[in-house]
């Protein structure tokens, strides 16, 4: 029931979304009751005591690969999650690992990482229902890079016979910058056509429609619902520019939930959840 992968470059925001998922139940009776998070094992209650130095510090929680030996090396995290609307309430249980962005990169070129196998293999298994891939750039280079990597994607998923029966929820992360704010409504023509039109027509391509959708996410959102500056302040540190949430009272995050029940359920949500 719901496993999901969530893959992506180095910096693409993955670590820093499943700690905002973490850290939701803290916030809780604030604003959103259409959904619940609870955390199910220990490594996501670690997380989510960690999640608001993550979020509103930039502290790094992030396993370098030399210290990675195996998959098992790696954190999963687990929760259940409660859908309300109005008509009915849904209950779904995710289990999320968070892997190295190196090993994203690596998929170009293949890698004689052993690492790279078992990940290859553990998000291509069949009791894994889809997988939340985030992308972040769109530099010059990047939409060929990023269509280079799906492509072997998809031809890995290919020859795990998963081709058929794998959702991928390809999103857009960190949307809340300018640029892509206003795209977040219809991610898929107006950030996707616009900013990376080859990485998506090498997908639509290859897999099937029903399985794969395109989402927008920010993590740490807007200011508000009429005030779209990012509620985000951008730092340089010895590693490059870091993000942390601005004003954290006001933290409304973008996108979360919906891509995740849909991998999980097969069924659309509202967008901004
Ligand atoms: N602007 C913006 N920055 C973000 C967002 N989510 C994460 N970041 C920043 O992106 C950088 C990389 O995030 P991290 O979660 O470590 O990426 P990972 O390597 O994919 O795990 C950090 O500086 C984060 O603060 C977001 O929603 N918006
Ligand atoms: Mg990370």
């Amino acid at each position: 029931m719901g496993n999901i992968r969530v893959i992506g470059p180095r910096s693409s925001g993955k670590t820093t979304y499943l700690a905002a998922l973490a850290y939701q139940p803290a916030k809780a009776s604030r604003k959103n009751n259409n959904f619940q998070i609870q955390a199910l094992n220990d490594d996501t209650r670690k997380l989510a005591e960690k999640a608001e130095g993550i979020i509103v510090e930039a502290a790094s929680l992030e396993p370098s690969i030399t210290q990675v030996r195996t998959i098992d090396d790696l954190a999963v995290y687990s929760f259940n999650i409660e859908v309300k609307n109005r008509f009915s309430k849904e209950k779904l249980t995710l289990a999320v690992r968070d892997y190295p962005g190196e090993i994203f990169d690596e998929l170009e070129h293949g890698s004689s990482n052993p690492l790279h196998q078992e990940f290859i293999d553990e998000c291509l298994t069949k009791d894994v229902s889809g997988c939340l891939i985030l992308l972040t750039e769109w530099k010059q280079g990047t939409d060929k890079t990023y269509s280079r990597v799906l492509q072997r994607f998809t031809e890995l998923m290919n020859s795990h016979d998963r081709a058929n029966d794998l959702r991928l929820a390809v999103a857009m992360s960190k949307c809340e910058r300018g640029e892509l704010w206003p795209g977040r409504l219809d991610p898929e023509i107006d950030l996707f056509d616009v900013h990376l039109p080859k990485t998506k027509s090498i997908l639509k391509d290859k897999i099937p429609a029903k399985n794969l959708h395109f989402y927008a996410i920010s993590t740490f959102g807007v200011l508000g619902r009429n005030n779209p500056r990012p509620n985000r302040i951008e730092e340089w540190g010895t590693d490059g520019r870091n993000s942390v949430l601005r004003d954290p009272n006001r933290w409304q995050p973008y996108g979360l939930i919906s891509p995740l029940y849909w991998l999980s359920t097969g069924k659309r949500m509202r967008y901004d959840a």
